[in-house]
């Protein structure tokens, strides 16, 4: 159980897919689960329905983006994740392939140390985390030429930023703007209509296209 008056130390944010089974009703519960998970919900998207992207010919999915404030470390985040996978009998036959659950973690923040006493008050600092192993790679590495992550988390949480390097991040709701116009004019993979959207860009620094990704990294 979280103690509300100790602020936590991580803030994660975490995309949840389901297309086998009763897609709407997993992902609710599912969040419901990571809440008893030393998990407290700070901001939460609508359920969208999606088209698949990569892998075998399988049904449409329902994906959602949650973030959430917890005292987690990162891999007892992930172990959690795992758990509510399980909890829905994910199993894992054929990389991106149909699954009833699966929680892909997008992000995670530390909180930076609180400034000693007597200190001038600052806000709270955090701290992206990066890092490339395979177990856990943060931020996730496709995460910013999807769709279906970008435009849910764009609506939980419009000021959000996503990491693309120790010194570089990009708004979300203007990456979810590029990545949808992108594959719609490619007529494939519309989320959903964000016109209009590109003009809540928080910093015009991070509006700069991004290089696509590596295809070794598929
Ligand atoms: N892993 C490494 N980093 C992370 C991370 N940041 N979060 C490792 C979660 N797991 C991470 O994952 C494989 C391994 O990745 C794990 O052992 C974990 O330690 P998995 O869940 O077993 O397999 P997966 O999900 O099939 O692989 P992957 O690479 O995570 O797939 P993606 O990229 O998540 O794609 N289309 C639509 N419309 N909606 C979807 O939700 N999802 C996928 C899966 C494909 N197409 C989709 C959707
Ligand atoms: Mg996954």
């Amino acid at each position: 159980m979280t103690n509300m008056s100790i602020p936590e130390k991580y803030r994660a944010v975490l995309a949840l897919g389901s297309n086998l089974g009763d897609s709407e009703d997993i992902i609710e519960e599912a969040v419901a689960q990571l809440q008893t998970l030393d998990m407290r919900l700070i901001a939460l998207s609508g359920l969208y329905a999606t088209a698949p992207v990569g892998g075998p010919e399988q049904p449409d999915y329902i994906n959602a983006v949650i973030e959430v404030a917890t005292d987690l470390d990162p891999y007892e985040l992930l172990a959690a994740c795992h758990r509510v996978e399980q909890a829905h009998r994910r199993t894992r036959e054929v990389r991106w392939g149909p699954r009833t659950l699966d929680i892909d973690i997008i992000a995670i923040e530390q909180r930076m140390p609180e400034p000693a006493e007597g200190a001038e008050e600052i806000e709270t600092q955090w701290e992206p985390l990066l890092s490339t192993d395979p177990v856990l790679t943060l931020p996730h590495p496709r995460a910013r030429e999807r769709a279906f992550v970008l435009v849910p988390w764009a609506e939980a949480n419009p000021q959000a930023l996503l990491p693309i390097s120790p010194d570089r991040k990009v708004a979300v709701v203007h990456q979810a703007y590029v990545v949808s116009r992108a594959d719609e004019a490619a007529g494939q993979n519309a989320v959903t209509d964000l016109r209009g959207m590109c003009d809540a860009c928080i910093d015009p620094a991070y509006a700069e296209p991004l290089p696509s990704l590596d295809s070794a990294e598929e």
